[in-house]
This record gives C-alpha cells, structure tokens and sequence, in this order.
C-alpha cells in the first residue's frame, strides 16, 4: 500500500529489448495526499497556570497545539473550545 507520509514518490526501473539491443529508463511517480490522518494533540492533557479573576479580557492562559501528517489543507487544523459555558467561543485555524 502506498503512504505518501512515507514516501513522497518513489523511482520505477524500467528496461525495453528487440532481443539485440536494450535500453533503460526510471519512471519517477509522485503521490498525491489523501487525507487519511486524525489531527492529534501533542498532549492528553494541558495544565496552565491559575489565571488572575482580574485578568484581562484577551489575555493568553496557555497553548495547546495539534499537529496532523497529511500535506497542504488535509493537513490543516481548526480549533474549537467545546466546553465552555455557553457552549463554542471561538474556532481558530492554523495552517499546515
Ligand atoms: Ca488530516
Ligand atoms: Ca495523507
């Protein structure tokens, strides 16, 4: 099975004869991606510092970061808080 997480492309010898004479050439095949691989966080769990009740609206408690193999947009990451209170706050994207 092919994987192009693997292997971007991969080299076929090939070789042609009348029986007298021969000759050899390599076929280079390039693949393409599929998106066939879960983005996946670089942790189970984060735990960020205690955050000040009088902390500004905006500032930055922590990060977390996920990380997908596919290539180009199947590659590319969104992220959504699902527990907050009043339900998705905010959906952030991140390039490949
Ligand atoms: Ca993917
Ligand atoms: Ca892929």
């Amino acid at each position: 099975m092919l994987d192009r997480e693997t292997y971007t492309s991969f080299d076929i010898a090939v070789s042609v004869t009348d029986g007298g004479y021969s000759d050899s050439a390599t076929v280079q095949v390039r693949l393409t991606d599929i998106n066939d691989n879960t983005p996946t966080f670089t942790q189970d769990i984060y735990t960020f510092p205690a955050v000040n009740e009088t902390a500004a609206i905006g500032q930055v408690v922590g990060r977390v970061q996920a990380t997908d193999k596919d290539d180009g947009s199947n590659g590319a990451v969104r992220y959504r808080l699902v527990d907050a209170e009043d339900g998705p706050k905010s959906e952030l994207s991140q390039p490949a």
